[in-house]
């Protein structure tokens, strides 16, 4: 490969157009209107305007992109994350161009792309999963009668779901018809399918999530795991690994839990398994076929490049490493800095970057897609940067973290840097006892800040609002249709 598109905007298309440069292949740009000047465009060897600002009119045009491809000669295309990055039609109509994608097989991102599928596909596997069924309710007395057996409460979940959409806790048998019908229903106005199924309902679980590499001659080697239990909404506000909470031997399980799920499916590539864990159990909950936003953790701690191992493993060639060749070195923090304010809902803040300065030091990474002076565009996804900082151990990592948020200018819009602040030296996540409700659990209730700093309680009260308004569990929120723009191309 001489030359490789990057079918993506922003700080990934950037990160991967670095990896390029360093592998001495030439990179492409596509850029919407609204991103003509983006430091990515300016970065790549070669650009091309993919359309208007929207993504449905610009960076999901995959035609436009295969024949810009095929203008410009190119040999392969990097889909980054969101976007077209997981749509199998893409991928194959990608390599019936000639073209090589990186990334999976179509086969792979399908089986993977349905929860019922992928169920149904690893169940043979040895793979521990949540207990549940792995087939569409068809018919509501049935479906009563296995949730008898199960036991209450139990997770109503759609199969073509994301992002917590078509997802309803259903507490006792009487209220399963209502919560079912409200699932069935998010189900098919989100993603034009209704199919839901039970299992168990974990109630507080971790999330963690095993990167994993795989070559086309069936090498396949866990990256071991990412933390990424706190998140609001469905959106992930840190990532770090390795987790807390694993010991050796659960790590060395779910990374051979994890290989084996990716060669359930035929994986090539880079992929990450998502896993939940509670009380020394874990559990499969679905495989993500793309590089994810949160790589650059597991980049830290294994000292390699994902991007170059998955432009390797597209030009066929073998992993050059074994599973035991592989060792955690250090620990690696990422928090996510969205332009949104804390003090507005975390509404999307639109402004100009008047003051943009990075911090810098040993330990400390900043990915991102902006410079001083530029606009954030309103169509797509408001992340401004991943701030990574790492260190010999945890508690330095966290500190490092602290100085580096403080060393943080961003002038002309509202930032989510405050809140990451607070949660990172948060006395739960600081002590590593933590579960997925960590943000409801210490960010809504307003006791907490009676004991908590001038800063804490700012954020804490600010906070207290936000779930007032529009708390995880609310059914029917629904955001204005701009707000639902950005979101989706979350990951
Ligand atoms: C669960 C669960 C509890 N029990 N499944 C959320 C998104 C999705 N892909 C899977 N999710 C969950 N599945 C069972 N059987 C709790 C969640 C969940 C969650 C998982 C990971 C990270 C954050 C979460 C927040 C709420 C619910």
């Amino acid at each position: 490969m001489k030359k490789i598109l990057i079918a993506n905007r922003g700080e990934i298309a950037l990160r991967v157009m670095r990896s390029c440069r360093k592998m001495g292949i030439k990179s492409v740009a596509i850029y919407s209107e609204a991103d003509a000047n983006a430091p990515f465009v300016h970065f790549a060897d070669e650009a091309a305007c993919v359309g208007p600002p929207p993504s449905n009119e610009s960076y999901l045009l995959g035609d436009n992109i295969i024949k810009i491809c095929k203008e410009l000669n190119v040999d392969g295309i990097h889909p980054g994350y969101g976007f077209l990055s997981e749509n199998a039609d893409f991928a194959r109509k990608v390599t019936k161009a000639g073209i090589i994608f990186i990334g999976p097989s179509p086969e792979s991102m399908e089986v993977m792309g349905d929860k019922l599928s992928a169920k149904q596909r690893v169940k043979t596997y040895d793979i521990p999963m949540v207990p549940g069924l792995d087939e569409a309710i068809e018919d509501i007395e049935v479906a009563k009668g296995h949730a008898d057996e199960i036991g209450y409460p139990i997770l109503i979940k759609a199969s073509a779901g994301g992002g917590g959409k078509g997802m309803r806790v259903v507490e006792n048998r009487e209220e399963f018809e209502e919560q079912m019908n409200m699932a069935i229903n998010e189900a098919v106005k989100s993603f034009g399918n209704g199919a839901v199924f039970i299992e168990r309902y974990v109630g507080s679980p971790r999330h963690i999530e095993i990167q994993v590499l795989a070559d086309t001659h069936g090498n396949t080697v866990s990256l071991f795991e990412r933390e990424c239990s706190i998140q609001r909404r469905h959106q992930k506000v840190i990532e770090e690994a390795p987790s807390a909470i694993l010991t050796p031997e659960l790590r060395k399980a779910m990374g051979e839990s994890a290989c084996r799920v990716a060669e359930a499916c035929n994986y090539v590539g880079a992929g990450t398994v998502e896993f939940l864990y509670e009380n020394g159990e874990y559990f499969f909950l679905e495989m993500n076929t793309r590089l994810q936003v949160e790589h650059p953790v597991t980049e830290i701690i294994t000292n390699l490049d994902l991007v170059e191992e998955q432009i390797k493993i597209a030009r066929g060639e073998k992993l050059s490493f074994a599973q035991d060749d592989l060792k955690i070195h250090g620990h690696a923090l990422e928090v996510r800095v969205y332009a949104e304010d804390p003090q507005n809902n975390f509404l999307p803040d639109i402004g100009t970057l008047e003051v943009y300065k990075r911090p810098t030091g040993e330990g400390v990474r900043v990915d991102d897609g902006f410079e001083e002076g530029m606009e954030i565009p309103i169509y797509y996804d408001p992340m401004i940067a991943k701030l990574i900082t790492y260190a010999p151990t945890r508690e330095e990592a966290i500190r490092k973290m602290t100085k580096a948020i403080e060393d943080y200018d961003i002038v002309g819009i509202e930032t989510t840097l405050d809140f990451c602040k607070f949660a990172i030296n948060h006395e739960a996540f600081v002590s590593g006892d933590f579960d997925t409700h960590f943000v409801k659990h210490y960010f809504s209730d307003s006791s907490v800040v009676d004991t908590s700093s001038e800063d804490e309680k700012k954020v804490a009260g600010i906070l207290a609002n936000y779930f007032l308004d529009k708390s995880e569990t609310k059914a029917d929120y629904s955001p204005s249709s701009e707000v639902k723009a950005w979101e989706v191309n979350r990951v």
